[in-house]
């Protein structure tokens, strides 16, 4: 198994920047942190499933509705023919971040350095490159041990209840208290899923509430903190999805700094997950006590693409 750097080795490097895994892949990786997912992790991932439940972990492609950051739910038209035997359908203004997705790493650039391993910063406005788009993911597929760490069932109490429609900030050290709290030990080339309580309380509003929250900046719980940077790089995390619109903690009004995004996804080559619905299968963990499974993703094969659909299970 190749030996990579701690987080506090990537903070010293002065062949490329401060924090970043650049050329720790390879030169010319596009594929990240999945890297830390290999055959070893794939078969004790697949070890793991004794109940054969499966659970589906994406909202229905029109939700949220309105969108976020003005991706618009699309919209379906059905084609008839022959005689009304036969139905095609397309979809119009489909945003394949829109509903549950990946961000892949040409999703976000550095504001300092650019995108992951060095691409340029060009990338964004160059029509012909394809580099770090999600097709390098999509023909690869991800398949890992997945992690639930579900904030609200582990760390909410009395005295530190989190409003799921509000700021609140998930460290290090809140994110090390539920794994805990949940038993469970991570090991390299695990997916984590976060579950804020977001989603649950998103899917309770009316279509006026919903209505509300897409016009402003969505607030809600997420990931804050350098910490969580090194926690995700030292544990050799291939992933991390969360049941909320930015994964990143987001305020009222302010929304996201997107701080994370720049040092997970550009500097670390991270594969980010947002939107996910871990609702049944957060209900599932708290019955049988047990929060890892199989998880399997097969993120659409988009040329160039900035993100992708997750489409995505857990099997337990
Ligand atoms: C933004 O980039 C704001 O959102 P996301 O990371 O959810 O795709």
């Amino acid at each position: 198994m190749p030996k990579y750097p701690r987080y506090a080795e990537l903070l010293q490097r002065m062949d490329a920047p401060a924090g970043s895994a650049w050329g720790i892949f390879g030169a010319t990786d596009q594929l990240g942190t999945l890297n830390f997912i290999g055959a070893d992790q794939v078969i004790a991932a697949a070890a793991g499933v004794r109940k054969g439940r499966v659970f589906p972990l994406n909202l229905p492609l029109e939700l949220p509705d309105p969108g976020f950051f003005d991706r618009s739910p699309p919209e379906q038209t059905i084609v008839p023919s022959h005689n009304g035997d036969i139905l095609d359908d397309y979809l119009d203004r489909l945003y394949p971040q829109g509903s549950s997705h990946w961000d892949a790493l040409r999703h976000s650039a550095h504001p300092e350095h650019g995108f992951y391993n060095g691409v340029s910063h060009r990338l964004g406005s160059d029509p012909d490159s394809t580099e770090l788009g999600v097709h390098h993911w999509a023909r690869r597929g991800i398949v890992a041990r997945g992690v639930l760490i579900d904030i609200p069932r582990s760390v909410n109490d009395s005295a530190r209840s989190i409003d799921p429609l509000d700021y609140f900030e998930i460290t290090a050290d809140v994110l090390a208290t539920a794994l805990d709290a949940q038993r469970v030990t991570l090991r390299q080339g695990d997916v984590l899923l976060l579950r804020t309580g977001w989603l649950a309380a998103y899917l309770l509003l009316d279509s006026d509430q919903r209505a509300a929250i897409a016009a402003g900046e969505p607030a809600h719980p997420g990931l804050y903190g350098a910490e969580i940077v090194e926690f995700l790089w030292n544990h050799r995390i291939a992933g991390v999805a969360a049941d909320n619109p930015a994964l990143e903690a987001a305020r009222p009004v302010k929304g996201i700094d997107l701080a994370l995004h720049h040092q997970l996804i550009a500097l670390l080559g991270m594969p980010l997950g947002e939107l996910w619905d871990l609702e049944e299968l957060a209900a599932d963990c708290a019955e049988d006590n047990r929060y890892t499974f199989l998880l399997v993703s097969s993120p659409l094969n988009i040329c160039g693409g900035a993100g992708s659909p997750a489409n995505a299970l857990a099997v337990k």
